[in-house]
Parts: structure tokens; sequence; C-alpha cells
């Protein structure tokens, strides 16, 4: 007995040893994420600890000032030894430092600390990833030997809209510091010295300006690169070429080294491969070769994804510029995420490593929407066929940090990234007290809805979705009350999200920018939970309370379309900012649109408060010229109704449309009465009632009323917005698309041409 007892205490003694260290080392997030890290068994020392510290005078000097600005120096410290590697004070650990570029050997036990580069960048990187682990309060006994897996990580102000604040870049340097991304590429479409007015210098306040960003990129190791686009009017001639000269030299007097030049988004003259190329090589000759401290150029072609280009360009390109000029790339198509097959494809066209420009989170071509979720979509095993890779980000500084923070783990450690994991590290970054409300508004802006570019991200609204299945299973059983419970539950808890993060002073530049989608999730949040009342109203036979209730849900409703995100007077318009677009807000759209249907059916009372509908659910007459449109060939696929002069007293239902009001689509469907078959885009009957289902797809119409008091039917959804007409013979229902350019869908008169009667009228 007695021996089982200590046993069971050395059991608990080792456990809890166990865990606790395992869980103190959990908690330390570096990032981004190391290529190897072993942590040990045991604390070395203590968050107050001061530090004795070797190499400050032969270290790298923007090190040696972070870590002397965080950390307490005491000469009875416990040593902590900095240098790269060629530092005497390094050299016992040489072998230990990885030969990468930019990496770092990190060692942290109770006796000593070392923190050894193999070159400047890594000596920092090293100081970055101590100061991390510094932070908590036990320091926890680890080595790290670490390297970056792509050369050149960072970012390229290339959007439309507003230009980042001073503010805004000088925070971004700091966070690229921490996070080990080493670029970023200077190039907002509308600052006019880099695109409208290229040939001209900066005022100089703005150059000022510029000059600041270099030096404070640079002390945060991070390379301002400015960029220059001279495509909508440049002129392949002499003047021009030495216009370009003369404005980068102005800019290496700020302090610029390295140089980008951005041909997209131009059509004419500027577009042309071959002097393009020249133009470069000229500047790479007379500019680039003349200072020894300025790196490669840096290109942003015209066809700069692989579904607009075509010709030769990228052949001349590849085959004319010179091997160490990067060239940029933004993948498959304008938006998209980069994958191995597109990276064979274009680096055997440019005969050199992408440089890649990964247009997200950029959101200036779907403004009203915010995007903060996982950035997930690249291929992991590209590395080595990178020169290097940057993201366009949001005009919103602070919250494209969500996708930053994990670009720079994905090129920091490829093979390891885990893009989730990544996200939820990012969000517990900026948000550590409010995570869990900051996390509900990232995973409600994650989509982006439908765009000409065609992106899309997947997974929003999971927490809203299993609420959601529990509604549809509680409904299901008649459990109306319990089901609203947890849908109200769920909007509540995007309620209190919203508020909390506009009111916390935690990031409150974060808050500032995301305010407006945050006002925007809590009055969505708002018109749910009304709309829940009014289910449990109509369940309940309560009108009144049903009516309350939906004018609420208009109150919100307007205050939500009156929203404004950031105005801008360039490029961009300040748009109305819309949140959870994949699910909830159709969710809240529908059911509301469904709930009104059964109040119709149910109730009388103040039913004018909801928008006109142009038809009553109803059965109706169809005609043209007096004419009525007839079903005679019942339940017979492939046929299609045909006009008749008389009223058919054999079977009048072959002359009766069932007419309603379809919620989901906010379209109106047109059944036959006869054999219930469902009129499509074309006027007639596919097929019989049995094969061919209602698809609200091609089945539903938008009605119109028009001033000669007829009404107009379209095509919707996938059919189209084309209008029914008739043919020539009056005989047949014809899509308006068989009409000449100059009639389809705008002759009225070929339009407004049906007469909907409801039969009891006659
Ligand atoms: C522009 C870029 C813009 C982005 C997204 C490139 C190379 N150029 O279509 O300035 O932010 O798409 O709208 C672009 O991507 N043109």
């Amino acid at each position: 007995m007695k021996v089982l007892k200590r046993f069971n205490i050395l059991l608990f003694f080792t456990f809890s040893l166990f865990f606790c260290q395992t869980s103190i080392a959990q908690t330390i997030i570096v990032s981004p994420q190391p290529q190897k890290i072993n942590w040990g068994k045991a604390k070395a020392f203590d968050n107050n600890a001061s530090f004795k510290v070797k190499g400050l005078k032969t270290a790298d000097t923007d090190a040696t000032a972070l870590l002397k600005k965080k950390i307490n120096l005491d000469e009875k410290g416990i040593t902590l030894i900095i240098g790269e590697r060629g530092d005497k004070t390094v050299k016992k650990y040489s072998s230990l430092i990885p030969q990468q570029s930019e990496g770092y050997y990190l060692s942290i036990t109770p006796k000593e600390v070392v923190i050894a580069g193999n070159d400047e960048r890594g000596t920092y990187y090293g100081v970055q990833t101590f100061l991390q682990i510094a932070a908590a309060d036990e320091i926890m006994c680890v080595t790290i030997s670490d390297y970056p897996d792509v050369a050149t990580r960072g970012m390229v102000e290339g959007f439309y809209g507003n230009p980042y604040s001073e503010e805004d870049r000088k925070s971004m340097f700091e966070f690229f510091g921490k996070q080990k991304m080493n670029t970023y590429i200077y190039g907002p479409k509308d600052d006019i010295y880099h695109r409208a007015k290229w040939r001209e210098e900066y005022p100089a306040a703005e150059a000022e300006k510029i000059k600041e960003y270099a030096e404070i990129a640079k002390s945060n190791k991070v390379d301002f690169v400015w960029a220059i686009h001279p495509g909508n009017d440049i002129k392949w001639n002499n003047a021009d070429s030495l216009n370009m000269i003369k404005k980068l030299n102005a800019m290496y007097n700020l302090g610029i080294r390295t140089y980008a030049i951005f041909f997209d988004d131009i059509s004419g003259e500027g577009t042309d491969a071959t002097r393009q190329a020249e133009l470069l090589n000229f500047i790479t000759d007379e500019f680039v070769k003349k200072h020894a401290d300025v790196a490669p150029l840096i290109l942003c072609p015209t066809q700069y994804n692989k579904n607009w280009s075509g010709g030769d360009y990228l052949d001349i390109l590849g085959e004319n510029t010179y091997k160490e000029t990067n060239i940029m790339w933004t993948g498959n198509s304008v938006i998209d995420m980069i994958n191995k097959e597109d990276m064979t494809w274009i680096n055997n066209r440019i005969k050199r490593n992408a440089y890649i420009w990964l247009n997200y989170p950029v959101n200036d071509y779907c403004i009203d929407h915010i995007l903060m979720g996982p950035t997930y979509g690249n291929d992991l095993d590209i590395s080595t066929m990178l020169s290097g890779f940057t993201s366009n980000p949001m005009e919103y500084a602070e919250a494209s940090k969500i996708s930053l923070y994990s670009i720079a783990d994905y090129t920091w450690n490829m093979s390891d990234y885990n893009a989730e994991a990544s996200w939820q590290r990012a969000i517990k970054y900026f948000a550590p007290t409010y995570t869990d409300e900051f996390r509900l508004f990232c995973e409600n802006n994650i989509d982006l809805g439908v765009t000409g570019h065609g992106l899309r991200r997947e997974g929003e609204s999971p927490r809203f979705n299993a609420e959601l299945k529990e509604f549809n299973n509680l409904i299901a059983s008649g459990d109306t009350v319990a089901a609203t419970k947890h849908l109200t539950a769920h909007f509540d808890k995007m309620i209190v999200a919203a508020e909390t993060m506009i009111a916390s002073d935690e990031s409150p530049r974060l808050s500032a920018e995301i305010e407006p989608w945050c006002k925007a999730m809590k009055l969505l949040a708002l018109k749910g939970k009304a709309t829940m009342k009014m289910l449990c109203a109509l369940s309940s036979n309560n009108p009144e309370e049903f009516i309350e209730n939906y004018l609420q849900y208009q109150k919100y409703d307007k205050q939500q379309m009156a929203l404004r995100s950031r105005d801008f007077p360039g490029s961009i318009k300040s748009p109305t900012p819309v949140v959870a677009t994949t699910y909830i807000v159709p969710f809240v759209k529908k059911s509301i649109a469904k709930y009104i249907d059964v109040y119709r059916q149910k109730f009388d009372y103040k039913i004018d408060v909801f928008p006109k509908r142009v038809l009553e659910n109803g059965k109706y007459f169809v005609k043209v010229n007096g004419k009525y449109l007839t079903n005679e060939k019942e339940n017979i696929p492939n046929t299609a109704p045909i006009f008749k002069e008389e009223r058919d007293t054999i079977k009048p239902q072959r002359q009766e449309w069932i007419i309603s009001f379809d919620t989901d689509t906010e379209r109106y469907k047109i059944v036959n009465a006869q054999d219930n078959r469902y009129l499509n885009e074309n006027g007639s009957f596919a097929a019989n009632n049995l094969s061919n289902p209602y698809d609200a797809v091609w089945h539903t119409y938008i009605l119109k009323h028009g001033t000669n008091g007829k009404f107009s039917i379209q095509n919707a959804g996938r059919a189209g917005n084309n209008f029914w007409t008739v043919t020539n013979d009056y005989t047949k229902i014809m899509n308006s698309r068989y009409l000449d350019k100059e009639h389809q869908n705008k002759n009225e008169e070929k339009i407004y041409i049906f007469e909907i009667v409801p039969i009891n009228e006659k």
C-alpha cells in the first residue's frame, strides 16, 4: 500500500512537471514558425533576468540596438553572446549556424544565451526570436536553428485607393522586422509621383518622408523598394530614358537602393515587350551598375498573369532582359493563389524564377468587403521556384496584417505552413485579450462574393452554420422557440463582438479600420434577431408582434445601407460595408421573405408595411393581344403553349396559370394549372412534370408593370436577363434574344405586352 502511494506521488510530480513544461513551451509562439526548434525540459531564467552582453561592438548594429532597447543590461547578469559568422564572439558556435542567408542559431540555457547570425539580418532575426521567447513569464531552455525558405518576402503597396498613411507604413516596417519580412515595395497607384507624374521629383516635404521610410525600414531590416509606373504615357525615346534615370537618381539621394518598374494595367505604346526590356537593360547599365549598393531591378510586366498573356510578350522579356532582373507574376489570373504548375509555366517563359505579386488580401476590386480570412491555397512546394513573394494588401493596413502575418509564416517555412493554424495565431497576436470576439469578426469576413476576378474564399461563418443546423433540426421537429434560441444566441455573440472590437483600446488603429464592418456586423445580427422574433410571432399567431419586429428589421436595414467605410477622392469610391455575405446575409434575407409570405397568407393586419408585390399569388390568364396562353399538349415534353383566340370550355385549366412569389429568389414562378409544369426561360415546357422538377434558376421571372398597364416577364438567374416577347405571328412566346439587337430588351412595345388577369375577373 505504502509503495503504491509513493509511486503515485512520483507519477503525479513527473506528470505535472511534464505538462507544466510543455504548456509553457506551447504558449510561446515563435513567429514565423522556425525551421528547427527544440524546447528544453527546464526553465532557463525568469522574465526579469538581466544580461551581460558580449559582442555589442561587433554584432549588427540594428540587432544590438533592438536588444539594448528591450533587455536589462547588467555586468553580473546572464551572459548573452551575439554576433554573426566571422565575429570572434560567436566563433565557437560557427558549426551550429545555418549556412542559409538570413539564418541564425539561438540557444538559451540558464548559463548563457547565444545569438549567432549567418549574416547581419540573421543576427537581427535571432534577436527578434529571442525577444518573442523572452516575453514569457518564464524563459524556457531552447535551441533554434532557423532560416527563410524564400529569399525575398514582404508586400507590395500596389493597390488602387487610399495610399497608406505615414503611421501605417512605419507600423508596417516594425511589424515586418518582427515577422522577419525583408521587403516593402512602394507603388501605390494613387501616388501621383509614382504614376501620373512619374517624371517629376517629389516636392520637398514628401521627399523627406520617403527618405524617412527608407531609413526606418532599413533599421527594421526591411528593403524599402521604390516603384515607378511610367507606362501610361512613356515615349520610347532617349529623352524619356534619361527622365527615368534622373528620377531614379533623385530617389537614390533619398536613400532608395532597390527599384521596381511597373508596366501593369496600361494599354498602347507602353506595352511593347522589346522596348520595355531595352529600357530595363538601359537602366541596369546606366544606373544600377553605376552604384555599388543598388540591387537588381524588379519588373512588373504588362502581361503579369497567365490569363492575360498571349503572343511572344513574355518570351521576349525572358530572352532580352538581363538575367538578374526580377519579373513579377500574379499567377494564373489577376487574383489567384500560386500553384506549382503555373510556376513551371511562367519560369519557362521568362527563363528565371518569377517574383510573386500575390493579389491577396487586396480588396480594391471588392471594396465593400474586408478580407480577414485565412491565407490558404498557395502550394507548399514552390519555395525553390520563386525569386520573391510579396502580397498586395488592402488599403486597411492593420486589418491586412492578419494575412501578412501568414504570408510571413508561409514564406519563411513553407513546408510546415498551416493556413488555419497560422490564421488562429494571427488573430490571437492582434487581439490577445479579445481573441474570441476578434475571431468571430474575422470568420464573418472571409469570402468576397462574386467579382469579375472569380476568387472565392471558403469557410465563412462556421459557428453560425453549426447553429443553423441545430435551428433547422429543431424547426423540423416543430420546436420553433427552441430553434430560434440557437440563432438568437449567436446573433447576440456577434453584437457583443462588434461592440467589443469598436470599443477596444487594445489595437486602436485596427479598431478604427474595421469599425464600419463591425457596425455592419452588429446591424446584421440585429436584423437576424428581429427575424427570429418574427418567426416566433408567426408560430404564436401574434400579428402585432410580427409587424413590430418587421419594422425594427427595416430600421436596422436602413441604418446598414447608410453605413459608409473610408471615403476617398481618388480611384476608389467609399462603399457600403458588407459582412457575412455567404451564409448569414442570404439566410436573413430568405427568412424574412418567407415569413412575410406565410404572414400574408394568415393575416391582413398592416400588410401595407411590406414591399408592394407586383402580383398577389393566385391563378391568372396570361394574354397577348386579347389571346389566351393555352397549354394544349398536356404533359408532353418539349412542347410550348400557344395563344388562342377562344376561351377553352373543355379544359379551362389549360389556360389557367398559377403565378406565385418565390421567396428565395424574390421572383415569380409560372405554373400551368392543367399539368403543374413550370414554364422555362423560352416560355416552353422542357419535360414532363416528373422529369423536370422546379428549379428557381430557370423557372422564375421578374415581373414588371408597364405604363401601358401591361406586364413584362424577364428571365433571371442563370437564364440571363432576356425578356419574353412573342413570335411575329403572335402564336407563341419567344425569348427576346431572338429579336434583332436594336429591339432586344429595350423595345417597350415588344416587351410590355402581357396582360395578366386574375381568372375571377375574366
Ligand atoms: C493591379 C493592382 C490591383 C490589383 C487588384 C497588378 C499587377 N496590378 O488588375 O494594382 O491592386 O489588380 O485589383 C491590378 O495586380 N490590376
